[in-house]
């Protein structure tokens, strides 16, 4: 990519403290705050046209778009500027060798400075926009298991290089029980240089949710603002943040997460308009807003997105908002899905999560977790989102649990967990419906209750099922007789009501049962699809895989060896709602 430096403020920087360890903020020293701070010694602000000048009186500012990077004078250095950095060829082995240690380029992320200038990839309008003088302060939480050193300097060194030190109250190192070496003494040691620094050490591995909580208890800022511990922030990437904090206490803001590469360490910029979403099964994942979207609500490239899920890593939230929310879930372990579990209970309980466009933080985004999960990753992913869906879906969790996660209804197989304390949450905080996230939030999502319904029409009696009195039996399709309706559900459910249609013993008789979703022997196998195919109903859990089949006279129904030539192995709902 093209990178533009310093888009708002054409080369210059604005000079380092003199006479001061480069990168240490002396929070001690108020004339050194003065000097960053009044408009009139800023350099930037010295040659800007007059309008960019502190407002006086009315309590609104520029965002000073700080930056106490040293200057770069080593313009030479790898990777600085953001630009990408180049392996020697006699290095490749090596950058080969590290990579696992945090699964990206290891070896390039140490040869490039600490404190390396990134391109500033703000939009243009970005130094309009004004925010107030009277910021709350917020408290940075890092949390990290096993981090790069260098990488993780790096996110530090650029928070405390970027924030208007007045803004940062402190950051917070949560280590969650690293096995690293040089993360214990070494760390202590190099962080006590920074005064604004706490590191927090966990006893044992809590994951990174717990992590955070830990971090956010000791926290003495207004606002919460978590951070990924391989990240890089860009300039004036704080105030707007707190901007919109300090606006409304319910909303949550999210900067825009730029791509850090893993392979060169570039900085990358992303897309404009670019918002979180889900897919099922609760899958997050980025969209771009349409541009009819954009032109019909006259938006800039620098207003702030509603976003219906965050990504998690990257946020800012009041911190006693965060806690009259519950905070997270603490029975979320290690990793995943507490972005969703967060997203939906900000949003239903009253809040709003807002991506704002005009602070941007580099990610290094990994194809794989660096470190080990405790248990395995695979069924600790699943098991986390289980109990988001089981206290946030309402009957949408169907969806979830329809989207292959049927083996999680198997509560002797999967554990998820107490949740009464979630549940009882949400009912005190008065917390609104899933329906009325999805109808309000996120209306694009489709979120259909069941995969087909409607009259059950089999090829080759060519009649519809009925149920009736607890008796199954074939008659003429007649749409206005409730007794010929049913649902093929997410659960793999043939219902009625309450009732589902199931297998006697090992067949080949049928059964009517209350619909229990824990039990794989009510699950059939349907493929919903709008084409004129008329599939088969096989059920899923028996002995083997058999069909179900009608009589040829329409006076019995039972279980059949497949066999895709019969007409009377052959079901169609009237209605199939695209998958
Ligand atoms: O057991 C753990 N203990 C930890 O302290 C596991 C992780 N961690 C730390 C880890 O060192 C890191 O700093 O937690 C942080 C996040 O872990 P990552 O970087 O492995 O997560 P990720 O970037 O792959 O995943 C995203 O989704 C996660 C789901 O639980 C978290 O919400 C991450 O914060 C989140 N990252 C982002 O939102 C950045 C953008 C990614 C996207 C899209
Ligand atoms: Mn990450």
């Amino acid at each position: 990519p093209t990178v533009k430096m310093d888009v708002l403020n054409g080369k210059e920087r604005v000079v380092p403290i003199k006479d001061k360890p480069l990168n240490v903020l002396d929070e001690g020293n108020p004339d050194a705050i003065k000097k960053i701070f009044r408009p009139t010694e800023n350099p930037k602000f010295q040659s800007a046209p007059a309008d960019s000048t502190v407002v006086r009186n009315t309590g609104i500012h520029k965002v000073l778009a700080l930056d106490l990077t040293r200057d770069p004078r080593d313009i030479n250095a790898v990777g600085q500027f953001g630009q990408a950095a180049v392996v020697p060829s006699d290095k490749e082995q090596e950058v080969r060798n590290r990579w696992n240690e945090g699964h990206f380029n290891v070896y390039l992320s140490d040869q490039i400075p600490v404190d390396r200038a990134i391109p500033d990839t703000r939009p243009q309008t970005c130094s309009e926009s004004m925010v107030h003088d009277s910021l709350p302060t917020t408290s940075v939480i890092f949390c990290f298991v096993d981090e790069v050193w260098s990488t993780l300097l790096r996110s530090v060194h650029s928070v405390l290089n970027r924030s208007p030190p007045h803004l940062l109250k402190e950051i917070i190192l949560v280590d969650d029980f690293s096995t690293k070496e040089y993360l214990k003494d070494n760390l202590d040691v190099y962080m006590s240089q920074l005064p604004k620094v706490r590191i927090v050490r966990l006893k044992e591995r809590q994951g990174l949710i717990r992590a955070r909580l830990a971090g956010a208890a000791i926290a003495k800022g207004d606002v919460l603002t978590f951070l990924d511990s391989h990240i890089e922030c860009n300039v004036g990437w704080l105030e707007p943040l707190l901007e919109r904090v300090y606006m409304d206490r319910r909303k949550v803001a999210c900067p825009v997460i730029e791509v850090i590469s893993d392979k060169d360490m570039s900085y990358v910029l992303v897309d404009n308009y670019q918002r979180g979403i889900f897919k099922w099964p609760l899958v997050f994942g980025w969209s771009t807003l349409s541009e009819d979207f954009i032109k019909k609500n006259h938006m800039k490239d620098s207003d702030p997105i509603r976003c219906p899920v965050m990504a998690g890593g990257l946020f800012s939230i009041d911190r006693k908002y965060f806690y009259e929310l519950g905070s997270y879930d603490p029975g979320l372990d290690v990793w995943g899905g507490e972005n969703m579990e967060i997203s939906f209970k900000i949003w239903m309980c009253g809040g709003e999560i807002e991506i704002i466009p005009c602070s941007r933080v580099g990610h290094i985004f990994r194809g794989e977790n660096p470190y080990k999960f405790p248990k395995d990753r695979q069924k600790t992913v699943e098991r986390n989102l289980a109990r988001v869906a089981e206290v946030w879906l309402d009957e949408y969790k169907d969806l979830f649990y329809g989207h292959g996660y049927h083996h999680l209804l198997d509560r002797t197989a999967t554990d998820i967990g107490n949740l009464t304390d979630q549940i009882e949450l949400r009912k005190r905080l008065k917390c609104k419906s899933f329906k009325w996230y999805l109808d309000n939030v996120y209306p694009e999502m489709v979120a259909p209750l069941t995969k087909a319904e409607g009259l059950v029409f089999n090829r080759g009696v060519r009649k519809c099922l009925v149920l009736q009195n607890t008796f199954l039996y074939f008659e003429s399709c007649d749409l206005s007789q409730e007794s010929q309706h049913f649902n093929y559900t997410w659960l793999k459910h043939v219902r009625q009501k309450d009732v589902c249609v199931a297998v006697q013993g090992k067949g080949p008789h049928l059964v009517l049962e209350p619909c229990d979703r824990s039990k794989p022997q009510l699950r059939w196998l349907h493929k919903a699809s709008n084409s004129a195919l008329v599939e088969h109903l096989i059920v899923e859990q028996a002995p083997r895989r058999q069909c179900l089949e009608a009589g040829a006279l329409g006076d019995s129904i039972q279980l059949k060896d497949c066999d895709p030539t019969s007409a009377y192995q052959k079901w169609q709902f009237t209605h199939y709602h695209a998958e």
